[in-house]
């Protein structure tokens, strides 16, 4: 029978055969797949070491020029995304390695950008005409569609890690990317401006007040965050996540960006966490001493510079065994879920 015949069907399977041909479907018959009873995320626990990744970068360094990357970076691919580059449906992850002397392109896109520094003194990142000096443990933001390069100007070699929500941009079919006209951007502002105007806890500027998302302080110190954790009062810890601080938009208290929220914790030596789940994707990044983390009833052991990714829903704790404080850097996408009314959270009884 013809697909687009207009002779009423004789039955339902001549009538549901018929569907397709019009770009149509039957609601009941395709509704878990519409409105799934819970996520069906495609992407999987995961976790890349460290020690594998930055070998891989430094073959990268070796043989590849700066000029000939627009960023000389190793991206984490989950295994559950078909290669795509992308830790979790939302989030792009990477490790980046500049070279002493190496100076970025300037570029601008619509996805923000989270960076967390893992090895080297003297580099630098350029945001919006300002330059911003940064030392391991610091956290650096670009905000989306701001102009943005960075450089080397030390002997190290500079070497972190950094998240974006590209694959979110992407999927909503809103990535947008440019370069620059010149290779450098001018720097108009002092340096570390943005610290300098909102960079003191609870105190800023009055004439030039701007709370407009993302956050206007595009610095965050381990100076200031890694004292901060210690100093958290025992009732003032997270049943989940242990001591754990956000770093926010300093005058409205809210995610640094208005998509990815970034936080640091610290796991005590010899405790573990009640497990929960959430909607929402988390990019973990350990940056001090050891610890596990068991996602579904699978133990990932995590040490400084490893990476683990954890899809939406997924139950997990943390367990640190050793006897020194593990410290985890974590990028989520929950200000996403959250602003949209689907955030969720619930804690898993043993
Ligand atoms: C980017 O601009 C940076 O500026 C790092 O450091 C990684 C990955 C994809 C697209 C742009 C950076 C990036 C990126």
């Amino acid at each position: 029978m013809d697909a687009k015949s207009n002779i009423k069907p004789a039955n339902v399977e001549e009538f549901l055969g018929g569907l397709p041909g019009r770009n149509l479907g039957a609601t009941w018959e395709v509704l878990a797949q519409a409105v799934p009873v819970k996520p069906q995320p495609r992407a999987i626990p995961f976790h890349w070491a460290y020690e594998e990744v930055r070998e891989q970068l430094f073959h990268a360094g070796d043989l590849v020029p700066a000029e000939q990357a627009e960023r000389r970076t190793l991206c984490f691919c989950n295994p559950g995304l078909d290669g795509a580059p992308a830790a979790t449906s939302t989030l792009f992850a990477d490790i980046q390695l500049v070279l002493p002397g190496e100076v970025a392109s300037t570029h601008r896109h619509t996805a923000c950008a989270v960076r967390f520094m893992l090895e080297g003194e003297g580099s630098f990142a350029i945001a919006e005409n300002e330059k911003i000096s940064q030392v391991p443990g610091d956290l650096v933001i670009g905000p989306g569609w701001a102009w943005h390069s960075h450089g080397n100007e030390g002997n190290d070699d500079a070497v972190w890690f950094d998240c974006l929500d590209a694959p979110l941009a992407a999927q909503l079919d809103a990535s947008f990317f440019s370069p620059y006209d010149t290779h450098a951007m001018e720097i108009t502002k002092v340096v570390n401006a943005s610290s300098k105007s909102y960079g003191n806890a609870g105190i800023s500027p009055v004439w030039q007040r701007d709370a407009g998302t993302p956050s206007p302080l595009l610095k965050f110190p381990w100076a200031d965050a890694r004292p901060a954790l210690d100093e958290l009062p025992d009732d003032h810890l997270s049943p989940y996540d242990g001591a754990i601080i956000e770093y926010t938009h300093p005058l409205t208290g809210k995610s640094c960006m208005p998509t990815v929220s970034c936080t640091l914790q610290l796991i005590k030596a010899g405790s573990s966490t009640r497990p929960h789940r959430h909607t929402s994707n988390s990019v973990y990044l350990a940056v001090e001493g050891s610890g596990q983390i068991v996602i579904e009833g699978e133990t990932f052991d995590w040490q400084r510079g490893d990476v683990i990714a954890l899809p939406t829903w997924a139950s997990h704790y943390h367990v640190n065994t050793s006897d020194r404080d593990g410290v985890l850097f974590c990028t989520s996408d929950a200000p996403l879920y959250q602003s949209l009314g689907y955030y969720r959270e619930e804690d898993i009884q043993e």
